[in-house]
């Protein structure tokens, strides 16, 4: 390679620029430079060039586009490997005897990171993000992340930053000692200009550093942190043990356990689940029937309600940076509605989620009032009024018009028919559901609703409005309970006849609980109040088919006055905050049985699972079959991000052993 300006393709993804002795190797693997094969080939065969060339004075490694690598080519796994592996093309790196500098332009994820870490100079971008966010995907850094990351930034906050998959922005990399230093727009020009340096001073290998001696006892308390915050996840765990083991053997060894590791935890079923959950977000944002639709521009919202959920709303649009316009039906309930908003606002600024700056800025742009009428600049409204269909329709009906004609108006109700307020106004394409999980403000969930006249623009509006809260939205059809209170209704219904039949509350939920789920259906149902449902029962027994199998153990808790834990007793009694096994309880179940001449017997935990999960699938299936989802894995991110399913489980519908997203 002369001294040219000419370039070289290496591969079909990795080509090189010589200039002025350096040789600028660009990585362009679209959409993010994920370290597939011909990645791997092309690094592997420009890094070669530059040992052989002595025309090449020194190397910079720089992606195209916004991502500098986003990790290894998950879509490889579980395939026949091919060589050279990550870890040759890491080691090659780091044993070059030229400068290898990494202009690190966008993210640097996992092998990314890692290829990073291997090099002997690192400068960032602004728009730079560096991260070993494995554990995400039930796996460890297979590249040396675990046995570098500690030579460089220490092994605390190695361990911390491997086990949560927590990523640093330029900033905070540089002020940890990941990155040597940050360039302002000239990324590539100012890695260049960093070579001759370089070139005359002494090579610094990252494997090469002494790990930072660390208080072995802080180290342990973190660790058993760590890992006690992972419920269970063997990924953490393992990561933490490989850190660990970066300062207690050399670094081959080192790497060679962590290599060993990465291998059998890639091929667990674990992984499997989370790569699928990784894969299902991002089918979940193709959505049919809305090609060429764009979002309407929103700038200042509306929020009709201001309790638990519509507080909740109005805080997660003030940290995503919008003007927000809240009501309530009266003077006294929008400043109950104000205190409500700004006591979250104070807790994010003393839990330091903002600076109390912050924290005024944010209620800068809340104005609080009783009039409707307010709410006439609003681009978007959402209703979180009391989920009352006359008391719905009506607000519908005088919110059409009071905002402008291109407004959107979402609904949050949980259960009401939206077509029905849709009907309301004179433009019902412009309503759909955004149905938030509470809290609002933190469960990431959000079922955006395409009603039977939602305008594909409407609804890609609710959807960017909800990734904007930094929500996931997944969109659901017009039914009863939509897909996630339609699934849970059938849970709760199994999870019901279970009692009939033998099964305790509290064994119910210690089984579904060993299965990864943070809390058991009686428990949950205690925590959100049974009294919702036992209305809604009551709504539907008229309706009710007598020859449906219907079991009233939950109807008599609450004609005894017990809605779980705001009454202190529910399926479980609540001492001092503390539950209870209560035998009032199994006094009523027996009384429930004796009166259907039930014999209970013993129903163990892994047929108590395996009738939730089946009952879960075969509503999945029976809402898939009416198309009120798009997918299946879209029914699993509902179950996984709003009802606690344990995402290493991948859900209901992957649990039945669907295995792609779709
Ligand atoms: N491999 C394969 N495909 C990937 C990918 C990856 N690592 N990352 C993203 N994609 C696909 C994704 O499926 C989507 O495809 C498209 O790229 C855009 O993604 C040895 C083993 C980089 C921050 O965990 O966090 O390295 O849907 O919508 O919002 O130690 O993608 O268009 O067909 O998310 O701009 C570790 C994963 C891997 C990072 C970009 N790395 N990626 O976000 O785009 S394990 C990660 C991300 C590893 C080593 C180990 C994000 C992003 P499609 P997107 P984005």
């Amino acid at each position: 390679m002369g001294r040219s300006t000419e370039t070289t393709d290496f591969s079909g993804t990795v080509s090189g620029r010589l200039a002025d002795g350096i040789l600028l190797v660009c990585i362009a693997n679209p959409p993010v430079n994920a370290a597939s094969a011909d990645v791997r080939a092309g690094l592997f065969e420009a890094l070669a060039r530059a040992r052989q060339s002595p025309d090449i004075t020194a190397v910079v490694i720089t992606g195209a586009g916004r991502t500098f690598v986003g990790g290894a080519d998950i879509r490889e796994f579980g395939k026949p490997a091919v060589e050279p592996g990550l870890p040759a093309v890491v080691a090659r790196i780091e044993a070059m005897d030229k400068p290898i500098i990494a202009a690190i332009n966008g993210p640097a994820l996992g092998g990314g990171c890692e290829i990073a870490l291997a090099c002997h100079y690192r400068i960032a971008g602004e728009a730079a993000k560096l991260g070993l966010p494995e554990v995400k995907l039930g796996i460890v850094p297979g590249a040396g992340g675990t046995q570098r990351l500690p030579r460089l930034v220490g092994l605390a906050r190695a361990a911390e930053l491997i086990a949560s998959g927590r990523l640093l922005s330029a900033d905070e990399a540089l002020a940890c000692g990941l990155v040597d230093r940050i360039a302002g727009d000239d990324l590539v020009g100012a890695a260049i200009a960093a070579a001759p340096g370089l070139i005359a001073g002494a090579l610094r290998r990252t494997g090469e550093l002494a790990v930072p001696p660390q208080q072995a006892d802080a180290l342990a308390i973190l660790a058993a942190g760590l890992v006690a915050r992972a419920r269970g996840q063997p990924a953490v765990a393992e990561a933490v043990r490989l850190v660990k083991l970066a300062a207690e053997r050399p670094l081959a060894e080192g790497l060679a356990e962590e290599r060993a590791t990465f291998l059998r935890l890639r091929d667990s079923d674990e992984a499997a689940a989370l790569r699928y959950v990784f894969f299902a977000e991002r089918a979940a944002a193709k959505i049919s029937g809305l090609a060429g639709a764009t979002p309407r521009p929103i700038r200042v919202v509306g929020i009709a309600g201001t309790g638990l959920m519509g507080s909740g709303i109005a805080l997660s649009a003030l940290a995503a940076g919008y003007q927000v316009i809240a009501t309530d039906r009266s003077p006294a309930a929008a400043e109950s509605g104000r205190s409500r908003i700004t006591a979250l606002v104070d807790r994010a600024v003393r839990a330091g989620r903002i600076e109390a700056k912050g924290g005024a800025e944010w209620l800068g742009r809340l104005l609080v009032g009783s009039s409707l009428a307010a709410l006439a600049p609003a681009d978007l409204v959402v209703e979180a009024v009391f989920d009352d269909l006359a008391v719905k329709m009506e607000l519908f009906a005088q919110l059409d018009a009071i905002v402008g004609s291109c407004a959107v108006l979402a609904t949050n109700t949980s259960y009401l028919d939206p077509d029905v307020l849709a009907a309301v106004t004179r433009q019902p394409a412009r309503v759909c559901g955004l149905h938030f999980f509470s809290p609002a403000h933190v469960m990431r969930l959000v079922e955006v609703v395409r009603c039977g006249k939602t305008s594909p623009d409407v609804l890609v509006t609710g959807i960017a409005f909800a990734r904007q809260l930094g929500k996931l939205p997944i969109v659901s059809g017009v039914g009863e309970g939509f897909i996630g209170n339609r699934i849970f209704s059938a849970y709760r219904r199994e999870a019901e006849f279970l009692i009939e039949e033998g099964a305790l509350p509290q064994e119910i939920d210690a089984a579904i609980e060993a299965y990864g789920f943070a809390m058991g259906p009686f428990a949950v149902f205690d925590l959100a109040g049974l009294e919702i449902a036992w209305a809604r029962r009551k709504r539907q027994a008229a309706q009710r088919d007598p020859a449906l199998r219907y079991v009233d153990i939950a109807d008599r808790l609450c004609e005894a006055g017990r809605f779980g834990q705001k009454s202190g007793r529910g399926w479980y009694a609540y001492v001092d905050g503390e539950r209870r096994v209560d035998p009032d309880v199994v006094a009523m179940i027996d009384l429930s049985r004796a009166a259907k001449k039930i014999v209970a017997r013993h129903v163990p935990a892994d047929e108590i699972v395996a009738r939730l999960l089946a009952a879960m699938v075969q509503e999945g299936e029976a809402i898939l079959a009416e198309g009120i989802a798009e997918r299946a894995s879209d029914i699993d991110l509902v179950m996984i991000n709003g009802y606690g399913f344990p995402a290493r489980k991948g859900g209901p519908m992957f649990a039945s052993g669907r295995r792609e997203p779709g």
